[in-house]
């Protein structure tokens, strides 16, 4: 015990030195869990984010929007590589994470419960799910667990691209045709509270973040994150003549910042614990996709082994 304590302390200097942890160094094990736990949920939200997304990829309205869409949708599998990859470095393999996700026991983001119903709906997303996603991620790349913060780094790079793309789609719609800015404007109207509970519970009700700020894993808690997201999207929807739908929002000139009404908690723990309007869907979707490429990884382990190689390890 000692022993141990010698070693978290100086586990935790290495922490405030601005090092990073690597896989093989010593960690206590509560870092590590709380790591598998949060990384994996991430890993699981941009595979399950595929979804909604991928749903308008055959009726995208022009050539030019589906080879863009189908771009980012490969991208956020691409993501869902990396960060199950990063995940395995603390122990777990991608079966266990798997099982957890398509058994229903692991969360992945609320954002991913509600449906698409228009067009607007996937500049909407790029512009606020993927902006969400920077602010929290741009901290992320600063986090303490190197493979983590790497994987964040490259992340953070396409999904600059991904707001882009969705900024333009809510740009061109917002100076359309009356119908076109309708449908914009009911797209924001969906989808405005659901993302800044993508942040998380309120800092006094967020158990992990202790931990979680302690080993800078987080550098920033929930609320401050979700301030700053308000911040910088609230001028980007007056500027393309959109209205945020919230009643309560002004602009305090003292302190800088957008102040902004009630999220609707009882929304957010409904939806996170399965009963958002497509949990089911989602879950049902991923575990079809499941089994339809058991082939797929039965052939990948053969070639391994017959090259001699194990499964699932790089040659
Ligand atoms: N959704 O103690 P707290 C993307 C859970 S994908 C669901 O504050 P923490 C994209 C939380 O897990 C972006 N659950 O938690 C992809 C905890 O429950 P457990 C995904 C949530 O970890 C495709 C409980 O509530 N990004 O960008 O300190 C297309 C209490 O919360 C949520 C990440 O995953 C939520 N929103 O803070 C387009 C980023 N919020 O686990 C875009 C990495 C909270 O104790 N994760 N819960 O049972 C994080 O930064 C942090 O985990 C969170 C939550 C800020 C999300």
């Amino acid at each position: 015990m000692a022993e141990d304590n010698g070693k978290l302390e100086r586990f935790e200097a290495r922490i405030n030195a601005g090092e990073k942890i690597e896989p093989k160094d010593w960690m206590p094990e509560r870092y590590r869990q709380q790591l598998i736990r949060m990384m994996s949920q991430h890993a699981h939200s941009e595979v399950v984010g595929m979804l909604p997304e991928g749903n308008w990829i055959t009726r995208a309205p022009s050539l030019r929007r589906k080879m863009v869409l189908l771009a980012k949708v490969q991208d956020e599998a691409g993501h869902g590589h990396y960060l199950y990859s990063a995940t395995e470095t603390l122990g777990v393999t991608r079966e266990e994470m798997l099982e957890k996700l398509l058994s229903g026991k692991a969360k992945y983001s609320n954002i991913f419960n509600y449906p698409t119903l228009t067009w607007a709906d996937i500049g909407v997303i790029g512009w606020l799910v993927d902006g969400a996603a920077i602010v929290n991620q741009t901290m992320l790349a600063k986090t303490s667990y190197g493979p983590y913060s790497r994987a964040m780094i490259r992340i953070c790079k396409e999904e600059n691209f991904h707001k882009k793309q969705g900024y333009e789609i809510v740009a061109t719609m917002a100076r359309g045709t009356p119908a076109q800015r309708k449908m914009v404007q009911d797209a924001l109207n969906r989808w405005w509270w659901p993302t800044l509970m993508m942040f998380g519970p309120h800092d006094k009700d967020s158990p992990n973040s202790g931990d979680l700020l302690r080993w800078k894993v987080k550098l920033k808690t929930n609320d401050e994150l979700r301030q700053r997201f308000v911040d910088i999207t609230v001028p980007q929807a007056h500027a393309v003549g959109l209205t945020i739908p919230d009643p309560e929002l002004r602009y305090n000139e003292e302190t800088g910042h957008w102040e902004f009404g009630e999220i609707d908690w009882d929304e957010f723990w409904r939806v996170i614990r399965g009963n958002g309007p497509c949990n089911k869907e989602r879950l049902a979707a991923r575990r079809k996709a499941h089994q339809e490429g058991a082939w797929v990884r039965a052939a990948a382990e053969a070639y391994a082994r017959k090259h001699g190689r194990e499964p699932g390890k790089a040659a």
